[in-house]
């Protein structure tokens, strides 16, 4: 059943979510007009399963996680700071990664984030790396991989999965199912009709859970934590979501049958922890205003603080690298 958050709690869900679809608006704009280059990939609609992960994860204990190159809103729920994740957009040097990555690449060790990789299943490996190290050194800490329904279709996704579950690693395996990997339709890529299917290939639990709803993902994250916590190994986890976007930048997502992108819209995540905070007496719509108003101030003012901050030196090319 899904848990009833505190009123804490619950806000501060709701601010990750309003400062990520807020920056995610922005970061596309950015993009249109060249501020931003190479490619983007937007998570508006699925930032429930952000929040919800992110709640789960103490940094502290030696949680880590894994996303993709759709990882903005992980990377600002697990608390990278926006100015952080703005700067590396624009490939500036007080990006996370030095203004190296860009888009695709956000990483922060502070907050657990051990990497966004752009090739398809690459996390699930390192995060079992990270799930054997806290195996072997007993730290209580797990691992998470976030990624998408296309996904499941890769190799890497089976092994690592296989493997997690035959050592009985600490691993959490949460995907989003968009219904899309790029311009394909799940259906038309899978034989199963749940990606939680494939969970018992491997004698795991697979659990299907609302992706719209950051309480419900909070909730089976929890089961999944403990679970792997207590040495029984891990959780295969489907958040039913969509991306309102296209996959990336210039993708007009035409390949979407009419309408339903507007029944998505009806389930937006925002409006239905709001809602419930309304309902509960814990939000009122004029807070809610506010709220919003004072991530758009956020997103503004970073956004132009990064525009002024430096590129990377020239030298810096030959810096964080191998030889
Ligand atoms: C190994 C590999 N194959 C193909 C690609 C090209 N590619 C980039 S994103 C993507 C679709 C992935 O879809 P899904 O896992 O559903 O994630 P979503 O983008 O929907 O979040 C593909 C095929 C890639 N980056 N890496
Ligand atoms: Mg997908």
């Amino acid at each position: 059943m899904t848990e009833t958050l505190s009123a804490e709690m619950r806000q501060d869900m709701l601010e990750k979510m309003l400062l990520t679809r807020y920056a995610e608006e922005r970061i596309q704009e950015l993009f249109l007009e060249n501020v931003i280059r190479g490619t983007t990939h937007l998570c508006i609609g699925q930032e429930a399963v952000s929040v919800g992960m992110a709640a789960n994860i103490d940094a502290k204990r030696g949680d880590t996680v894994t996303c993709t190159y759709r990882g903005h809103g992980h990377a600002l729920a697990l608390g990278m700071p926006l100015k952080s994740m703005m700067a590396e957009m624009m490939g500036k040097a007080s990006g996370c990664s030095r203004g190296k990555g860009g888009s695709m690449h956000l990483t922060d060790m502070e907050v657990g984030l051990i990497g966004t990789f752009a090739i398809v299943g690459a996390g699930l490996p390192v995060t079992n790396g990270a799930a054997l190290t806290a195996q072997l050194k007993k730290t209580g800490a797990v691992a998470m991989s976030i990624f998408g329904d296309g996904t499941a279709n890769i190799g890497a996704w089976h092994e690592a999965v296989n493997l997690a579950a035959v050592w009985k690693l600490p691993s959490i395996f949460i995907c989003e199912n968009n219904l899309y990997g790029e311009y394909s339709a799940y259906e038309d890529t899978a034989p199963v009709d749940n990606v939680a299917d494939r969970a018992a290939a491997y004698g795991i639990p697979g659990v299907i859970v609302d992706g719209q709803d950051a309480e419900a993902v909070y909730t089976v994250v929890k089961e999944a934590v403990k679970r792997a916590q207590a040495g029984h190994g891990p959780t295969l986890i489907e958040a039913k979501t969509y991306r309102y976007m296209g996959h990336s930048r210039t993708d007009p997502a035409s390949y979407r049958p009419k309408g339903e992108l507007e029944e998505w819209k009806k389930r937006d995540p925002i409006d239905i922890l709001s809602a419930r905070m309304i309902a509960d007496g814990q939000l009122t719509e004029a807070k809610l205003e506010s709220m919003r108003k004072a991530a758009q101030d956020e997103v503004q003012e970073t956004t132009e603080w990064a525009m002024n901050e430096p590129e990377p030196s020239k030298e810096s090319l030959f810096e964080d690298i191998w030889v």
